[in-house]
């Protein structure tokens, strides 16, 4: 044996750079579950199982093309517990003298490999649609980073969506027809289910026996975990969901997990999808008249357009960007984020469905548990391991830029140009959660006023000093010093004494 092909949890792509570089007759693959990896933080069960399930089959899959795999199981006793000691254990027992990985999405990883003590050759992942280069070519020189003009130019240098040298349907962006609150029915019932087969049920077995007390339980389990389950439930979203994705894209509803949305974010991430045959799946659904433009151009811009740039962003700011604080907030993250209760029914909501399913959507990412995060003042690193932890989708690369800058501002304002932040008010308008909750959206103070009303406010009073000079949120600081000052001074004592309420550990 020459070389070690490393393939991680998230690299299961037949594609892969490293398995391009390699060759079946003299290298082997080494894949391994390690404590490490599953335990940097305590990740949802659901996500654990659907990596380890995943890279077991995806080792059949490599062997059945002939390469020889060394698997390391989780409880194997000579498990090495990291990345590092399972590929110096191989390189033992092999006699390699060199190891090809393709880059890791984190660079906790990335700077764990460059310090193993062996021979590294370290691929970028071409997996993606734009390279380090071409991101850094479009973001040199630029004072804002706004991922709808590199989207644009990912557009035109793909062809997706476009005719001749202009936008399909004649504009860039159909955003604007996509905020229709939430429908009284909805017509799908939702992503593809797949009952678990032996390989699955028996990481079941190990991840209930191995992590019994994470957030979250391994069954039932539905997840596709190779690659032609994975591209069945893309088929089945297309032909089911796609159409009416751009309408409802915004939508919450207390009794729908899923509504109109993909539930392909852990399948492109662990490999099992590439982002060009999704969106070119979209493409062809509007091309045969099968789901509209605003539709198709809305999902189409997320994989594009946001999925590249906030990798974009992740390498080109560096391993400090996870910590992070621009506005200095300092908060523990709340009890009911692991699933204490709380009265507010639509952060109730989130996290019962984030524990149940390990997903949410976008809306209920960003505007409730975000959202509420942001305005409560709790600290960006917590809400960061938070987000990694318990979503099947998460690795840093794709979860840093969206919690640390678009959720939590915490970058001072690379990705987001203002700070997603919304009173009770908005909540109400996409979802049907404010008619069952114990507080209500309509009342600005006094008993039982939402607390998303109390303490929108409260942020924007606290961050004046950053934020008043926006011209964005002018209007915003504009409305606030209109209210007599009893009426503010009220506001704030009430959200402080939210605040006060949550910390000591009351169910607020
Ligand atoms: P759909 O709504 O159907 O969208 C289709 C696809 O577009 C997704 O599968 C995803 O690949 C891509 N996409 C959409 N929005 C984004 C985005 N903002 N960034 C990158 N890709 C996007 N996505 C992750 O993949 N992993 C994460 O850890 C993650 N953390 C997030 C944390 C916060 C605070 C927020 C606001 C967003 C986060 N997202 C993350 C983005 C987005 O919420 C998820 O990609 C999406 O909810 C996945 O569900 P879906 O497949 O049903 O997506
Ligand atoms: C997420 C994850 C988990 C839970 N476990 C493993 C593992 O045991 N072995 C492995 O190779 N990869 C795992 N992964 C995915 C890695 O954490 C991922 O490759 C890095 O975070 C970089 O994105």
């Amino acid at each position: 044996v020459s070389r070690l092909i490393l393939v991680l949890g998230d690299q299961l792509s037949d594609d892969m750079a490293a398995l391009q570089a390699g060759d079946p007759a003299r290298d082997v693959v080494v894949m391994a579950e390690v404590r490490d990896e599953a335990a940097y933080v305590r990740h949802h069960p659901k996500k654990i199982a659907f990596v380890f399930a995943a890279m077991r089959k995806f080792a059949e899959r490599l062997r059945a093309a002939g390469w020889e795999v060394r698997y390391t199981a989780l409880d194997d006793p000579a498990n090495a517990g990291s990345i590092c000691g399972e590929l110096l254990r191989r390189a033992e027992e092999t006699g390699a003298a060199e190891v090809i990985a393709t880059e890791p999405g984190e660079w906790r990883l990335i700077e764990a490999l460059r310090n193993c003590p062996l021979k590294l050759r370290m691929l970028e992942d071409d997996r993606f649609l734009a390279s380090h280069a071409r991101f850094d070519r479009w973001a040199e020189g630029r004072k804002a980073l706004r991922m709808e003009y590199f989207y644009r130019e990912m557009r035109r240098e793909t062809g997706l969506l476009i005719e001749g040298r202009e936008p399909a349907g004649g504009k860039w962006n159909f955003d604007h027809e996509n905020r229709k609150p939430a429908p009284d029915e909805v017509t799908t019932d939702g992503p593809l289910r797949f009952a678990p087969d032996a390989t699955v049920e028996a990481v079941l077995d190990l991840v209930e026996r191995e992590f019994p007390s994470n957030f979250g339980r391994a069954r039932p389990f539905w997840f596709a975990t190779d690659r032609d389950q994975a591209r069945a439930a893309l088929d089945h979203f297309v032909v089911d969901a796609l159409p009416r994705f751009g309408d409802y894209q915004d939508a919450m509803l207390d009794g729908d997990r899923f509504l109109y949305h993909a539930v392909i974010s852990l399948y492109l991430n662990a490999g099992l999808l590439a982002p060009r045959e999704v969106c070119e799946a979209a493409e062809a659904a509007w091309r045969a008249g099968h789901a509209p433009i605003n539709a198709v151009e809305g999902f189409i811009r997320q994989i594009l357009g946001w999925r590249e740039y906030v990798r974009g962003i992740y390498f080109r700011e560096g391993p400090d960007y996870v910590r992070r604080n621009a506005l200095g907030q300092d908060r523990a993250l709340p009890a009911f984020y692991w699933g204490a209760e709380t009265r507010m029914r639509c952060v109730a909501k989130a996290v019962e469905q984030t524990r149940d399913e390990a997903y949410a959507h976008h809306i209920q990412r960003l505007m409730v548990t975000g959202n509420f995060a942001l305005l409560a003042g709790v600290d960006p690193h917590e809400v960061h391991e938070w987000y990694l932890a318990v979503y099947a989708d998460a690795y840093e690369w794709v979860e840093a830029p969206n919690v640390i800058g678009m959720s939590q501002f915490a970058d001072g304002g690379i990705i987001a140009s203002k700070p997603y932040v919304s009173s009770g008010a908005y909540i109400s308008r996409m979802s049907d959660h404010c008619g069952a909750c114990a507080y209500s959206v309509t009342k600005k103070t006094g008993p039982g006023a939402c607390p998303f009303n109390l303490l929108f406010w409260h942020f924007l009073d606290r961050h004046r000093d950053r934020f008043a000079g926006n011209p964005r949120m002018a209007q915003m600081y504009r409305t606030w010093d209109r209210m007599d000052a009893d009426r503010r001074a009220t506001v704030l004592r009430e959200a402080q004494d939210f605040l006060d309420r949550m910390e000591a550990g009351e169910t607020v």
